[in-house]
Order: C-alpha cells, then structure tokens, then sequence
C-alpha cells in the first residue's frame, strides 16, 4: 500500500494532478501545432509517462538538480520551469526560456535545478552524477535526479555513471523510464538481462521497479530514494515502466512496431491521470469538480501560451554569438 503518498494533504494531490494534466495538455497542443508545422526541430513527446516526472520531482526542492533527456517537456514541468518559456523555446522565439536558441531538445533552467533536456542518449547520467558530486563537496543536502531511457541506459556513461556514484555514495537518484522502446527496437531486442535495475543492484546500488503509470507509487519510491540521497546514503536506482502514447518522434514515426490495438489498450487502460482520478474520487481526497477546475485553468493557461508563442519574435540577430559560452 502506498502510505506516505496516501498521506498527501488534498491540496499536495491537486498539486500532483495538475503537474501530470499540464504535461499531458501541453504534449497533446504540441502534438497539434507540431503537424502545421509551426514548431522547427525534432520533438519527442512525454505524454503516458506523467506520472514518473510528477512523481519523482513532487519530493524534490527548487534546489536540488535534475537532468533530462530528448523527451524533457515532462521533466522540465514537473521541475516548476514555466510552461509559456517552454513554448516560446519549442517555437525558437525570443522570450524562450533558452532565448530561443535550444528549442525542446535543450531546455534548461538553473533557476529551477533543471540541469537540460538533452540531445545525447544517457547524455544527461553523468551531467546528474556531477552535480550530485558538487553538492557533496559543497556540503550541501541538495540531491540530483537523472532521466534515462531503457536505450540510454545501454550507453556506456551510464555504467560509469552507476559505479562512480556508488563508490562515490553520491546523492543522486537514477530514474530509468522503460518505455519499452529505444525508437523502433523493442527491449526485448536490446534489453541483455531482465531488468535495467540488476544493473544497479550489480554496484551495489539499491534498485527496483516501479510501476510508471502509479504516480503514488513513484511518489513512495522516489521519497525513499530522495530521503537516502539527502542523509547521505548514497544513491538510488528506480526503474519505472510506463509506455508512451505518441510516436518516438513527431512527424517521423509510423509506429510499425506496435499494433493500433496496443496504442488504445494503453490510452484506456492505463493512463496515468485516469488512475489517479479513480483512485482520488474513491478515497473521497478530492472532489470531481475541483479536478475539472484543475483542468480547465490548464487548458486556458497552455492555450494562452501557444498563442503567445505564435506571435513572439524570432531572436534577434544581434543575439546569434551570444550565449555560447558561459562566464564563472
Ligand atoms: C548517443 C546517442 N546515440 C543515438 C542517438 C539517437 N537516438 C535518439 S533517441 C534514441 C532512443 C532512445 O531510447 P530511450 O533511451 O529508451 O528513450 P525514449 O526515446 O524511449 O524515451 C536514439 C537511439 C542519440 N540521440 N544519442
Ligand atoms: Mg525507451
């Protein structure tokens, strides 16, 4: 049973509702404005998975860091980074919260601890790991989270990862999203062994698995695992398994690797924001109404900022070699 989240005050469970319903708003707009072709580069949506970042990021502070990968929006919500910069920056316009200049696949926000989304499979591991080492030198409690996939934890920075912040008993939490494809190839493909976390318990690392669609059950896991980073004991590897909705890539992928039936089976029956619903209204913690309000602020708040993003200004041109290096 899932106590601690179970003990989440009405107002913690709203707050956890909107993360994950802000994530799955935005995704599904830009799902939307990606197929008119307003939005330049590639875009990875996170939609099905809300409940992992929502989870994870609901036990983490402003201060602590977490590091992302090519499917961030979700990351980059639930860390706090504000939705109308964020599409600002998926558009390229100024006012981005990275000026315009990274688009999706490069969001980041120190002000919020968001390290970056990144372009690199597993790129964002040893970003995470690094930052926990900092704040173990520094003597602060801060913890640092890293985002992967079930093909970036193929990559060899996460092995390297794993065995420096066990050595080291860095404060760093290790999030493996499986969503049971690395682009087209499947885990049972390119999976060797059964679990990404016996990876983790290899290096003595304490691993399990989560259940990615259960945001109480990422929110129990992830207070463990953050309570272990924060009282320096070390890190922690949680593998959560939740499948995405949309295509690996926007406007790219035919999905032939799975079927249609597969796609609905997952939509209806295991989505995150359904679940919590269900659960939330049986337990009588909030109501039905206060859920639609949640969702229909969302709405109007995403909304307003595709409309905004649509009649920003490109950057300037003065800003083209700006921003290149950063000055200590
Ligand atoms: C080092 C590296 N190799 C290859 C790629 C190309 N690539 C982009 S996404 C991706 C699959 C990543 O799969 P996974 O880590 O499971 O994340 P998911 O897309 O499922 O969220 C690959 C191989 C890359 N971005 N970086
Ligand atoms: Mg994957």
């Amino acid at each position: 049973m899932n106590s601690l989240a179970t003990a989440l005050t009405p107002d913690g469970l709203i707050e956890i509702y909107r993360v994950m319903r802000t994530i799955r708003e935005f995704e599904d707009r830009v799902h939307v404005e990606f197929t008119g072709r307003d939005i330049p580069g590639a875009v990875h949506l996170y939609a099905g998975q809300e409940a992992v970042a929502a989870g994870v990021c609901s036990v983490l502070s402003d201060d602590d860091y977490i590091a992302s990968t090519h499917r961030g929006h979700g990351h980059a919500v639930a860390k706090g980074c504000d939705v109308t910069g964020m599409m600002l920056e998926l558009y390229g316009k100024a006012g981005g919260l990275c000026g315009g200049k990274g688009g999706s696949m490069h969001i980041a926000d120190f002000d919020r601890g968001m390290l970056g989304a990144n372009g690199v499979a597993a790129g964002g591991v040893p970003l995470a790991a690094g930052a926990a080492l900092s704040a173990k030198v520094r003597g602060t409690d801060q913890v640092s989270v890293a985002f992967v996939g079930d093909g970036g934890a193929n990559q060899g920075a996460f092995a390297e990862s794993l065995t420096l912040a066990a050595v080291w008993q860095l404060p760093v939490v290790f999030v493996v999203e499986d969503n049971g494809f690395a682009q087209a190839t499947g885990t049972r493909f390119h999976l060797a062994g059964k679990r990404v976390a016996l990876r983790g318990e290899a290096v003595g690392i304490p691993s399990q698995v989560v259940d990615g669609y259960d945001v109480f059950a990422v929110r129990d896991a992830a207070v463990e695992a953050v309570e272990r980073a924060r009282s320096g004991d070390g890190p922690t590897l949680l593998e959560c398994k939740a499948d995405r909705f949309y295509g690996h890539m926007e406007g790219w992928d035919q999905q032939a690797y799975r079927l249609t039936s597969e796609i609905d089976e997952l939509r209806s029956a295991r989505d995150c924001l359904v679940l919590f619903t269900e659960r939330v209204l049986a337990e009588g913690s909030v109501t039905a109404d206060e859920l639609a309000g949640v969702d229909a602020t969302v709405r109007a708040r995403v909304a307003a900022a595709v409309e905004e993003a649509r009649s920003a200004k490109d950057p300037d041109i003065s800003e083209l070699l700006t921003d290149v290096y950063v000055s200590y």
